[in-house]
């Protein structure tokens, strides 16, 4: 695996990211709308807006494989998620077909699923469960990524990220957190293990209180080492600042879930 291409370099992950492939794939490519301020000399970087596909197009050129973190990355109002998520996503693996990359690792979310309660434990065979616009937009990227291996033989890996940072931020992300490092392990099962196909991965660490069954991941050789236990009294101070929210409190998506929420409880 040569070229790879990063797109959401910009974003709060790519940023992390950045410093931590380079030893990896030296032949790394970054992309987003805008460069990060702190774009360093020895960094490529080519900008592409991805809801116009021969933008993409122009930065699938010559990669062999692609790790997309670009689009929207929280919940927003429904055109930024069309333009950036769904016609963003859909063009990201069909210039990647046209171009002949290999393999794409997608970043998915767990607001794929937000709305199983906290008291499910889940494997990626559940029915979807989306707690807003962005969690919709997240499955269709699942789909659009099944589709194109089915169809066409790309090697496609979603990762349904928790939280990634480097330390778990509140209660809820103590079950969901993700150290970066991780990440890259997931990453890099999807660019380099033989017997990918299509797969859907938990993005998440080591944590003992989390609500996910990662399986697959560890069928295919993923050891995470982060282990949100070592900074729990961090994540508790932070919760201690946050006001309750019954609705959020009670589903694996938080806020997301209580965000205009107006169901049943
Ligand atoms: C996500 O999918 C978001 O990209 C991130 O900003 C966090 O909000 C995260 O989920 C989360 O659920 O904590």
């Amino acid at each position: 695996m040569s070229r790879i291409l990063m797109t959401g370099a910009s974003g709060g992950i790519g940023t992390r990211l950045r410093k931590l492939l380079p030893p990896i794939y030296p032949d790394l490519l970054l992309s987003d709308i805008r460069p990060p301020k702190d774009l360093a000399p020895n960094e490529q970087f080519k900008a592409a807006d991805l809801s116009d596909l021969a933008q993409c197009e122009a930065i699938c050129e010559g990669v062999d494989g692609i790790i997309h973190f670009g689009g929207y990355s929280v919940e927003g109002p429904w055109n930024d998620i069309l333009q950036a998520n769904i016609i963003g996503g859909y063009n990201l693996f069909e210039a990647a077909y046209r171009k002949g990359v290999k393999r794409v690792v997608f970043a998915s979310s767990n607001h794929a699923v937000g709305f199983y309660p906290r008291h499910r434990r889940i494997d990626t065979d559940v029915t979807v469960r989306p707690d807003g616009r962005y969690g919709v937009s997240k499955v269709f990227g699942e789909a659009v990524g099944a589709l194109y291996a089915d169809k066409h033989g790309l090697k496609v890996t979603c990762i349904r990220i928790g939280n990634c940072d480097e330390k778990p931020l509140d209660h809820r992300r103590i079950a969901m957190w993700l150290m970066p490092e991780d990440l890259v392990q997931l990453c890099r099962i999807g660019l380099e293990h033989p017997d990918i196909h299509f797969e859907i991965f938990y993005g998440v660490s080591l944590n003992e209180r989390a609500w996910w069954d990662n399986h697959r991941a560890y069928e295919f050789g993923y050891r995470p080492i982060g282990r949100s236990e070592d900074h729990v009294a961090h994540a508790m101070a932070e919760q201690a600042k946050l006001k309750p929210d019954p609705i959020g409190d009670h589903f694996q998506g938080g806020a997301f879930c209580s965000n205009e929420f107006d169901g049943d409880a």
